[in-house]
This record gives structure tokens, C-alpha cells and sequence, in this order.
């Protein structure tokens, strides 16, 4: 049986953050590495360490009447928990560096996703060498691992990073550490477009409870060697671990408010037509059950706001293409087509708040956007299949009536052509609106595995 022990706690909880730093790093020098590696090991949180914090930040959280499970998974609260954990996962190059070179059968993560950004519909050019995407310099190095630290403060975060770069020493070599904050005051929890996130994750079969709406996946859907996954003979070494997709996603959001409500025309229609883009409105409730206007208290009800199926072949309250629909088409196909496409999501955001200039000008200056984050078994039923298969296909979910177009969120071209969703105004929702922008740009990333700990301890540490 699974052992909680075993398992880093991003996969199966998210580790609690306020805020989070990504140590993207490069090994240098592969025998000193793996042994500091296994000093390492007790600093790595399990994801019974990471159930046991959640709990107690919630319990402390209802005591003093602050709100639990904000953005995509629970904050920390500085008073219960400081640094609530480190994790650590390696690319197919890193596992290769550290000669790990049984073939763990997932060929999107062999390659990296470098060679996916095309297929994915990232920005770039084709040139001698193939597709070079339209990355960050950091992206485009050979990253061998990452370790991601999340806490409470940048203060703690920052000393939790320092004492993992002491101990991993002059073995590795910075690339990049990408840092995210969950946003201040009333915004928390929320992204920077200003919709409430991580309010839908699947359940994990015999690991967590389950709310109204939410659906149970199969173990091996999220973890290697478990159920399902049994199917593929991975080396035992990948018993209990996880591939993670990261996605540095920029987002322009005063162009995007700006694209509503010149669309739009008012203020209030502008709000709905964010929302029927979404699917939700910025509380967090769920359009087709009140879709004309934002219900707050619905958006906050864990009983209640993942609790929905959409009206089949018909886009009258939710348009086809809207993200969360695109992403979980719920009952517009059959549950068990939809299960092995489920990832869990852990994600951050990332920049500072719009500022008055931006706000005037209609105009990103400072970048801002989401630190995507997901686990799956499968990079190409999870990350690389939502993203090419149902958000960049303007047929999908494939409803009888109007093409549903592009998710208007995430939604990236690999063709020319323009980029247009129908439902976007709820007034006439077979009228196509042309998405003029892309307000969400990738500019990096990286595949993952994220191992179990026992394996970290006695395959990848000597
Ligand atoms: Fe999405 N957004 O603010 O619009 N996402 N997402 N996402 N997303 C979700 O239900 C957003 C991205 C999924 O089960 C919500 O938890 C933004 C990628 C999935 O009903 C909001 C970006 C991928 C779900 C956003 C972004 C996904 C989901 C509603 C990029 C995968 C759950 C909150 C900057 C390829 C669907 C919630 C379900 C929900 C937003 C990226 C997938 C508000 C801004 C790249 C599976």
C-alpha cells in the first residue's frame, strides 16, 4: 500500500506557501552531488509532513476565523508553520548527468520540453537547429534539477534556500531561481487576471477527502509504478514518484482588461465576459450556476463551488472554450475519457501588482504571470495533452451546434490563422470574437521527475 512517508508533498498536497522559490540548477560535478544529495534527504518534506502542516495551519486557521485553502492549495500562516517544505525533482538530462539512465517510458520527458514548445504552440522561430522558442535565456540552458522551497516569508524562504545550496555546495551550479507570491490583501488566492484559482484539483483515491463535485482519480494517474500505471513497467526506481510540468506563463493583464471592455463597452459587461472566459467569475463561482452575475458566497463554498455539470451542447450560460471548461469538460464526455487527463495543479503567481502607470496605459511593464505548476503520470495524457489537445483545439470539447474555438486563457496556435472562441458574448454566443491578443505567453519550462523519497535516498544519492 502507499505510504504517505514515501512521496514529496508537492504531488499529493502542495506543499503550503505564501510564497515559493525554484532553484533551477545544473550539476557539475556528479560524484560529490550525489552524496551531498543524501544530506539533502532529511530536509525533503513527505507528504504525510505536508497533510500533518495543513492540518495544523487549518485548525489554526478556524480557530481565528481566517479562511482556509486559498489559491492552489493552503497558505502557510507564520504563527503555525515558518518553512513549510522542500522538494526536488530532476529532468531526464539531470537523471542522465547522475547516470540514471533506465528508460522510464515517458517520451515528452526523455526529450524535455524544449522539443515540445513547438507542438505546444509556444512563440519562436524554426531555424537550422530545429524550433528555438521564444524563451527566457534561463530556459533554454540544460537544467538538471530543480528544488523548490516553499514558506511562509521571503526571509525564511530565502535562509531555507541558503542552507539547501550549502549543502549541495560547489556541486551545482545556479541557473535561474524563480521566486512567486501568493498576492496581497483581498487578491489572495487569487491569479493576476483576479479570479480565485485552485479551487479544482481531483481527489487522489484513498488519499484525501473529497468535496461535492470533486472527481477521485486512480493512484497511478498521479503517481508512476501505482495502479493504472502498473500498465507501463517503469523501473522500480520510479515506484511512488511524479512527473511535474513547469510553465513560466506570463500574463498581460491591463491588455486584457482592456480588450474586455473596449469588447464590452461597460464595466459590468466587461466582468461577464472575463467570467464566461473563464467560467467562473473572480469569486470563484462557477458561471453556469449564476450566470448573470458574480455570487461571492457561492465562489467561497467548497461544498458547493466545484459542485456543477454543464448543460450538454449548449453554451448558453458556459461558453464551450471557457478555461475551466476546456480543461474539465465534466459530463461533456464520459468520466472515465476525462480521468487520465487530470493533473494536479500547484501553481503560484509571480511579479508585482499592475501598477497606476500600467493601469493608465493599458500597458505591461513589469512582468507578472503564473508559475504553472502540475504533476501527472503521463506528461502526454496531463500537461502536453491539455494544452495541445483540448486548449489549442478549436473543436473541442466537440459539442453538436457552434465551434467552440480556442481557450481564450491559455489557448495557443500552431497554424496561422486567427484566434477566435464563440460564447464570449452572452447575448448572441454564436457570434466568434476575435481574440485579438495572446495575453498569456510561455517563456520557459522544464519536465520533471519528481522521485519518491526512498528512491532519492538509495538510487539517486550514494
Ligand atoms: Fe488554469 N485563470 O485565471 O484563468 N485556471 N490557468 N491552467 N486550469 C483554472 O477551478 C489560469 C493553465 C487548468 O477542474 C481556474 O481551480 C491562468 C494551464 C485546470 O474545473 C482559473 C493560467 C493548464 C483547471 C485558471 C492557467 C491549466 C484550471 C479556475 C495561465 C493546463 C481546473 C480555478 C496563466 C495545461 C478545471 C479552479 C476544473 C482552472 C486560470 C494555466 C489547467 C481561474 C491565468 C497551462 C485543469
Amino acid at each position: 500500500p502507499l505510504s504517505l512517508a514515501n512521496v514529496q508533498g508537492d504531488i499529493l498536497f502542495g506543499l503550503p506557501k505564501q510564497t515559493q522559490s525554484f532553484f533551477l540548477f545544473q550539476i557539475d560535478e556528479v560524484d560529490g552531488f550525489r552524496s551531498n544529495l543524501l544530506n539533502l534527504v532529511p530536509l525533503i518534506t513527505s507528504a504525510e509532513q505536508t497533510k500533518g502542516n495543513i492540518t495544523e495551519i487549518r485548525r489554526f486557521k478556524e480557530l481565528n476565523g481566517l479562511k482556509v485553502n486559498e489559491g492552489d492549495g493552503e497558505t502557510v500562516h507564520p504563527d503555525v508553520i515558518t518553512v513549510s517544505g522542500v522538494n526536488i525533482a530532476f529532468s531526464a538530462k539531470g537523471l542522465a548527468k547522475i547516470g540514471i539512465v533506465d528508460d522510464i517510458k515517458d517520451p515528452a520527458f526523455s526529450n524535455g520540453m524544449k522539443n515540445d514548445a513547438a507542438v505546444l504552440g509556444d512563440n519562436g522561430v524554426f531555424g537550422d537547429d530545429g524550433f528555438v522558442p521564444d524563451w527566457d535565456a534561463a530556459f533554454l540552458e540544460e537544467i538538471h534539477g530543480v528544488a523548490l522551497i516553499a514558506g511562509d516569508s521571503h526571509e525564511s524562504v530565502d535562509e531555507k534556500l541558503a542552507n539547501v545550496k550549502d549543502i549541495l555546495k560547489t556541486t551545482v551550479k545556479e541557473i535561474s531561481t524563480l521566486s512567486g507570491d501568493v498576492r496581497p490583501g483581498d487578491e489572495r488566492g487569487r491569479e493576476h487576471f483576479g479570479y480565485q484559482d485552485g479551487i479544482s484539483n481531483p481527489s487522489v483515491e484513498g488519499v484525501d477527502a473529497i468535496n461535492p463535485g470533486q472527481t477521485v482519480i486512480n493512484q497511478g494517474v498521479a503517481l508512476l509504478g501505482r495502479g493504472f500505471d502498473l500498465n507501463f513497467s517503469r523501473p522500480d526506481w520510479a515506484l511512488d514518484g511524479s512527473f511535474m510540468a513547469l510553465r513560466k506563463l506570463p500574463q498581460l493583464v491591463p491588455e486584457f482588461d482592456k480588450f474586455l471592455l473596449d469588447t464590452a463597452g461597460t464595466q459590468e459587461g466587461a466582468d461577464l465576459m472575463g467570467a464566461r472566459m473563464v467560467g467562473r467569475w473572480k469569486s470563484g463561482a462557477p458561471i453556469i450556476k449564476s450566470p448573470t452575475q458574480d455570487d461571492p458566497a457561492l465562489g467561497a463554498d467548497a461544498a458547493r463551488n466545484n459542485d456543477f455539470k454543464f448543460t450538454a451542447n449548449d453554451q448558453s450560460k458556459c461558453p464551450f472554450a471557457a478555461h475551466i471548461r476546456k480543461m474539465n469538460p465534466r459530463n461533456d464526455l464520459d468520466e472515465e475519457d476525462i480521468r487520465p487527463h487530470m493533473v494536479l495543479r500547484r501553481g503560484i503567481p509571480f511579479g508585482p501588482e499592475v501598477s497606476d502607470a500600467e493601469r493608465a496605459s493599458n500597458t505591461t511593464q513589469q512582468e507578472r504571470g503564473l508559475l504553472f505548476v502540475c504533476y501527472q503520470s503521463v506528461i502526454k495524457n496531463g500537461f502536453s495533452f491539455l494544452q495541445q489537445s483540448w486548449a489549442n483545439s478549436q473543436g473541442f470539447p466537440f459539442p453538436i451546434g457552434d465551434v467552440p474555438g480556442f481557450d481564450p486563457i491559455i489557448g495557443q496556435q500552431t497554424g496561422g490563422g486567427v484566434r477566435q472562441m464563440t460564447g464570449a458574448f452572452a447575448s448572441n454566443t454564436s457570434q466568434p470574437i476575435n481574440l485579438v491578443a495572446q495575453w498569456v505567453n510561455a517563456k520557459g519550462g522544464e519536465y520533471f521527475f519528481s522521485p519518491s523519497i526512498p528512491t532519492l535516498r538509495d538510487v539517486f544519492a550514494k
